[in-house]
């Protein structure tokens, strides 16, 4: 290769640039390409992503807020031990900002639970974001944020006594294929005992016409988060994607459950990546699949926690059932 700009890592270990590399290079050799949504998040798409949340076609996140807001006093019941002064771990799995969770939070506060909150993110900066915003809105709090993996934190925070209480909102679990939600899920359980909870938001079927609207909003915002991805791979992989040649496409399929996105080549086009040395040829209205964004049912929520070991203890949902909060023990 001619181009030096990206040196190989020392010592072996994998920098999330070469993760990067790695993932694009293999999944736009696939026979249909796709990228994983795992890589939407930069500075620009998290802030894209906190416009979704505000959009009025995306439904799940107020809903959840409804949701948690309506029956914060049963989700906090479930998730504190018996004994109301026996100490426990409320862990979050992808905090985000914690708009949510300071709704459970404040009430666990008021009902003078004994807890430490544990965010957990790979973002560094997300954390400490939080964290200074708890630190003024719920000054009484114990936080003790943890910067690592979901599996790792979980493992570390087993060796510690008192229950673990894990909350993984927002349907983030709906981004997983079938195979890797069940793995997800039973890897989860591995550090966890039958004293402890998890509780797992899902997104639920309803009118597919909403659905469907949700991840193609009249303002264009789904479009520019889904488009992100590939200003991305102009910025870290020197590709030159040119975003005029490029739409937004998803579809919603009652059947598997699953909505998914695109982005959709308007022309055959070479796409060249400087930093891999490397150049990727598209069809015209070649695709690559960008997401998975899973809807459930009960009784498919249901089959999910139990193939992997868990039982459902309770089973909160909004007024029109548009999402759900569930309550798992290993
Ligand atoms: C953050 C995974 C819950 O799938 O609904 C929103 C991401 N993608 N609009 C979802 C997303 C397009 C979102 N999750």
């Amino acid at each position: 290769p001619t181009h030096t700009s990206s040196p190989a890592p020392a010592g072996g270990a994998l920098t999330p640039a070469s993760a990067l590399q790695q993932h694009v290079r293999a999944g736009l050799s696939r026979p249909f390409k796709a990228l994983s949504s795992m890589y939407f998040y930069d500075d620009e798409g998290s802030r894209l992503f906190q416009q979704i949340m505000a959009l009025p076609e995306y439904y799940p996140t107020r809903t959840e807020f409804a949701l948690l807001t309506q029956h914060q006093a049963a989700i906090g019941a479930a998730l504190r031990p018996q004994e109301p002064t026996e100490p426990f771990f409320l862990l979050e799995l992808g905090a985000g900002d914690g708009l949510k969770t300071k709704i459970l939070l404040r009430h666990l506060l008021e009902t003078g639970a004994q807890f430490t909150y544990v965010p957990v993110d790979i973002s560094e900066a997300a954390l400490a974001g939080l964290a200074a915003s708890l630190r003024t809105e719920l000054p009484t709090l114990h936080v003790e944020p943890v910067v690592a993996d979901y599996a790792d934190a979980l493992r570390l925070m087993a060796s510690r006594p008192g229950r673990k209480a894990v909350l993984f909102l927002g349907s983030n679990i709906g981004n997983f294929l079938p195979e890797d939600r069940h793995r997800f899920l039973q890897n989860l359980a591995l550090p966890l005992t039958s004293d402890d909870r998890l509780l797992v938001g899902f997104d639920l079927q309803k009118d597919p016409r909403l659905i469907r609207a949700a991840y193609d909003d009249s303002q264009g915002v789904t479009a520019r988060f889904n488009l992100n991805l590939l200003r991305r791979l102009n910025r870290e992989l020197e590709a030159d994607f040119d975003l005029a040649q490029w739409q937004h496409y998803t579809d919603y399929d009652p059947l598997s459950g699953a909505v998914r996105s695109f982005l959709v080549s308007c022309r055959a086009q070479t796409v060249r990546f400087a930093a891999l040395d490397w150049a990727v040829d598209f069809a015209a209205w070649e695709m690559i699949h960008t997401e998975n964004s899973y809807k459930f049912t009960r009784p498919s929520i249901a089959a999910t926690a139990e193939a992997a070991g868990f039982t459902v203890q309770a089973f909160f949902t909004d007024a029109q059932d548009y999402f759900a909060d569930v309550i798992l023990q290993p």
